[in-house]
């Protein structure tokens, strides 16, 4: 009797045993960690990416998004870190928010490096973006794939925007990385590092003057409502998007997928590129009719605020590496 009822209970654990072995070949979750939610084009990448690797693993494999940094306490310079030690299984991250880190992603925050999509898509997807990939990979992280937040315009409470001079102790919330502390206090404004999830609260106060942001974020998030009744269109650096997995998780899965994963991540990070360069016009249209003046620069303008901030590359190009700003300056003239 009492040795029945051992058997059966071992077969109950075995079975259970057996039962776990297949769920865990069959049904996985993973945690994306994201800044901005699905009411926006970055959150909206991420959801894609969950989508597709749903529909393409039969639902063996779900990415559960965590977005507005949750995973992080709203602290989204240290998305990457929580990604490389585990915390995190995957992410859609900011270039800028992972530099901190990673110092090569600084490249893409080199003010006016990048003139136009085309100048952005021939540093992603040349040698250059290579390079920062395998930057990213050195220090623990498997990038996937490109997104875009966008070119980052700026905005602000107080005057049209139109020359340097304009910034004169202006204060204006930056984000992660301090190459912007040295962008903006070339430009003579007075920067004040903060989190996304502070910017909003910080500029209704009154407590900074102005922001930078894509176009997206700024129409999205309703940055008018704040106050923010001018608009300068300097497009003076443009942040792209990474889809990216924690090491462990990425080594643990097997080859075939791995593959699915990411080509779902570059499937989603394509269609959310597309549609967001897709979207600009409306965008800039939507803001207009809410009443913010638009500036746009002419080439002597814009020219202004290039020479201003030279003095960013000189301290800078050491930190990115000279050999990976050669790369993508040689990208930008050749495409
Ligand atoms: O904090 C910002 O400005 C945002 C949302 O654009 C980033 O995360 C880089």
């Amino acid at each position: 009797m009492l040795t029945r009822r051992f058997s059966s209970l071992s077969a109950t654990l075995a079975g259970a045993a057996l039962f776990c072995v297949a769920l865990s070949a069959q049904a996985r979750e993973y945690s994306v960690s994201t800044v901005l939610s699905a009411d926006f084009p970055w959150g909206q990448a991420a959801e894609k990416w969950a989508e597709l690797v749903e529909e393409r693993s039969d639902g063996r494999i779900t990415l559960r998004v965590y977005p507005n940094s949750q995973l992080v306490s709203g602290d989204q310079t240290r998305e990457f870190s929580a990604m490389r030690q585990g915390l995190i299984d995957m992410a859609v991250g900011s270039t800028i928010n992972w530099s901190p880190q990673v110092p090569e992603l600084n490249l893409f925050s080199l003010p006016f490096l990048m003139p136009d999509t085309d100048a952005v898509d021939a540093i992603t997807g040349g040698e250059a973006g290579q390079m920062v990939f395998d930057a990213i990979e050195s220090r623990g992280v498997v990038p996937l794939a490109w997104g875009e937040n966008g070119f980052r315009e700026l905005s602000n409470s107080k005057l049209p925007i139109d020359s340097p001079d304009d910034l004169d102790g202006l204060k204006i919330r930056v984000v992660g990385s301090p190459l912007f502390q040295d962008t903006f206090t070339a430009l003579g404004a007075n920067p004040t590092q903060m989190s996304w999830a502070d910017a909003k609260p910080a500029l209704t106060t009154g407590a900074v003057d102005g922001q930078e942001n894509p176009l997206s974020v700024f129409d999205v998030a309703r940055i008018d409502q704040v106050g923010q009744k001018y608009l300068t269109l300097w497009h003076y650096m443009n942040d792209p998007l990474i889809f990216a997995a924690n090491q462990r998780v990425w080594q643990q899965l097997p080859e075939e997928d791995r593959e699915l994963l990411r080509q779902a991540a570059i499937d989603a990070g394509q269609w959310e590129i597309e549609m967001s360069r897709d979207q600009k016009d409306e965008r800039l249209e939507a803001i207009k009719s809410r009443g913010v003046e638009v500036i746009e620069l002419d080439e002597t303008q814009r020219q202004s605020f290039v020479d201003a901030t030279q003095s960013v590359y000189e301290t800078w190009a050491p930190e990115i590496g000279q050999e990976l700003v050669d790369a993508a300056r040689q990208a930008v003239e050749s495409r």
